[in-house]
């Protein structure tokens, strides 16, 4: 089962600079192929169907552990797509056509079937798919196809953060590739305790360093490529069977922390009356949540 913490992952900064046309390229993230609705929906899959989950305990707690993780990933980049969609629709009456300027920019669903917030569906707005999920029950095929999908899932990154500057994109982005970074490795541990063979030496793929990018190097400062979160009150405890070691890049102890990030709140949402969103009249849903409050 699952608990849930009314944080993100990360502290995002305020929504200031609205861009459809990233939160657009975003959607990749989100739906695409190689998103984190794949790498979440691959790895809890995974977990629910493996087999031998007491007797192989390390492999099973690293699948379901970072398939939690995962579910954080999908907040943050639905947080990033919201954030990037907040004031930019006029907010004027309906009769002033306030949607007419985002009329053929970026994802049109996003105002005309959406609240002007994420979608379950990729960059050319096709919706995500349960094909995308790879379970085949041989663990050591599994466990290659999710290092092969972090390494795709980085690729779109990397591509996503050269088509934005946008500070939310961006900020999602080194975070995410971060943690993308340590999943891959991850991955490559596991099958490298499995078969004998170093993957970990393949990395990095593309072969490009995070610390290329500032986004991504304050997360590498505080060590957030070396650590693997223990997403669970007592569970999953075994990950640190196979996150153990140093970090082939720098040489960084890997090290297991106990519990979730401390991360940053989440955004409010500001009403966006274009899309009628909280409603029409926001005043009268407000003055029910009151008396709700009060009782
Ligand atoms: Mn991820």
């Amino acid at each position: 089962m699952y608990l849930r913490i009314d944080r993100l992952q990360i502290e995002m900064p305020v929504a200031e600079n609205p861009d459809p046309r990233a939160a657009n390229a975003v959607q990749e993230l989100m739906g695409g192929r190689f998103g984190e609705m794949s790498t979440l929906m691959n790895y809890t899959y995974q977990s629910f169907n493996f087999r031998g989950k007491k007797t192989l305990k390390p492999f099973y707690d690293l699948i379901a552990n970072i398939a939690t993780e995962e579910l954080g990933h999908i907040e943050l980049v639905g947080a990033t797509v919201s954030g990037l969609l907040t004031g930019s629709a006029d907010r004027g009456p309906a009769e002033t056509a306030p949607l007419k300027d985002v009329l053929g920019v970026g994802n049109p669903h996003h105002f005309l079937n959406g609240g002007m917030g994420v979608l379950g569906v990729n960059a050319t707005n096709s919706p995500w798919s349960g094909d995308y999920i790879f379970n085949t029950g041989d663990l050591v095929l599994d466990l290659l196809h999710n290092f092969f999908l972090e390494c795709g899932a980085r690729m779109g990154k990397l591509r996503v953060y050269e088509m934005t500057d946008n500070p939310i994109a961006r900020e999602m982005l080194g975070y995410l590739l971060v943690r993308g970074g340590v999943h891959q490795l991850a991955y490559a541990k596991a099958l490298e305790e499995l078969t004998g063979v170093e993957i970990p030496k393949m990395l990095n793929i593309p072969n490009i360093s995070n610390t290329v990018f500032p986004e991504t190097k304050r997360f590498m400062d505080r060590q957030s490529h070396a650590t693997l979160y223990r997403f669970s009150p007592d569970d999953y405890r075994d990950i640190d069977k196979i996150w153990k070691g140093t970090h082939p890049e720098d040489g960084s102890t890997l090290n297991v922390v106990d519990g979730p990030p401390e991360g940053g709140e989440t955004n409010p949402g500001a009403y966006e009356p274009a899309v009628f969103a909280p409603g029409y009249v926001p005043e009268e849903l407000e003055e029910i949540a009151k008396r709700l409050m009060k009782g």
